[in-house]
């Protein structure tokens, strides 16, 4: 409990520093978890920020921190010991998902300089040697979580672009820009392992008539309805994109023809079974999908589109043979 404390502090630092305008990145204050290692000389980090700080200081016990107790904190204040133990939790912290993204001060005595510089090297965003003022320490924080703001925004929109770019709005899976890479990625690994994998191509019957008489919004609506029943009925490892307007290409790592074919007759049936919901008083829509299914990687050329191709053949012939249905 003592350990937990929190210390509300003040936001004169952040103020000074144009920080606590900044609406969009301070709307909640930040969390700082100062973590003492055994035997850290007790000159209490977290007092001394008390002084001047926008963010929620919490003094936290390395033992919560293993056990993944601190999850949302933005920065980590590691207050080194005899031991050169907050080195060890440097690492830690870098190492897992949960904490990898946080900024880390690292605090030494005027001793352990070489600590100080190891702490650089395993991934510290600043470092603070022997006795500082709590001024110093305060601003040190400040820019630690100005600079963490800016790079957490812009990772935001880097990823936010990503996602559009390589997305379906409309189903939400991964789009043929997406896909094709993936495949070329999934190839080389199958190459390298000599085990199989599998491809399947997905094309919903009689589309056309679907957005006919019901009109293309409840098309939308059938397009979303058959996407999610896919992507519901395949392994983690495995892909399902949109690789054209009612066209699904699935990509399953780690496995063989024989494999990929009852994949795809089980996707065909689950499918089927499926009745896409059109309102409280209207009969729930029913289709059906043909597929395709194939094995990589191909011996000859090494270009994944033979495979795809592949694929688009034993689906043209499960669609001649009257839909419905899956073949090799
Ligand atoms: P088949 O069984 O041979 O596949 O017949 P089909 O009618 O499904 O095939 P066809 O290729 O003739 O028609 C596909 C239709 O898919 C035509 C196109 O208007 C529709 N479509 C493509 N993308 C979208 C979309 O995003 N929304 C809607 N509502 N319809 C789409
Ligand atoms: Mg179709
Ligand atoms: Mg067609
Ligand atoms: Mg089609």
């Amino acid at each position: 409990r003592e350990a937990e404390r929190e210390l509300r502090l003040r936001d004169d630092t952040g103020r000074a520093l144009g920080l606590a305008e900044d609406a969009s990145g301070f709307a909640t204050p930040a969390r700082v978890a100062v973590v003492e290692a055994p035997g850290a000389a007790t000159r209490s980090v977290a007092a001394a920020l008390a002084g001047a700080s926008s963010a929620d200081i919490v003094r936290t016990a390395r033992e919560d921190v293993l056990r993944g107790r601190a999850a949302r904190v933005d920065v980590f204040v590691l207050v080194e010991g005899e031991s050169g133990s907050a080195l060890d939790l440097l690492s830690d912290l870098r190492a897992r998902p949960e904490t990898r993204r946080a900024a880390i001060l690292y605090i030494a005595e005027g001793t352990q300089r070489q600590l100080a510089a190891t702490a650089l090297d395993l991934g510290a965003d600043d470092i603070v040697i022997g006795n500082a003022l709590p001024a110093e320490l305060t601003l040190r924080l400040a820019k630690l979580l100005q600079r963490k703001r800016i790079s957490d925004r812009l990772r935001a929109n880097v990823e936010e672009g990503l996602r559009a770019a390589l997305t379906d709005p409309l189903t939400g899976l991964y789009n043929r820009r997406y896909a094709g890479p993936h495949l070329d990625r999934i190839d080389s690994a199958a190459r390298q392992s000599g085990r199989p994998y599998g491809v399947l191509m997905l094309d919903i019957d009689h589309f056309k008539s679907i957005n006919d008489r019901y009109g293309h919004a409840v098309g939308d609506l059938v397009l979303a309805g058959v996407a999610k029943c896919l992507a519901g009925n395949l392994r983690a490892a495995d892909l399902v994109a949109r690789y054209g307007g009612e066209e699904f290409l699935v990509i399953l790592p780690e496995t063989d023809l024989r494999e990929a074919l009852g994949i795809a007759r089980r996707l065909c049936a689950r499918v089927r079974d499926l009745a896409i919901p059109r309102g409280s008083d209207r009969p729930a829509l029913k289709v059906t999908v043909s597929a395709g299914a194939t094995s990589g990687p191909v011996k000859t050329s090494g270009d994944t589109g033979d495979v795809v191709a592949a694929a688009d053949r034993a689906l043209y012939s499960a669609k001649e043979r009257g839909r419905n249905r899956a073949l090799a």
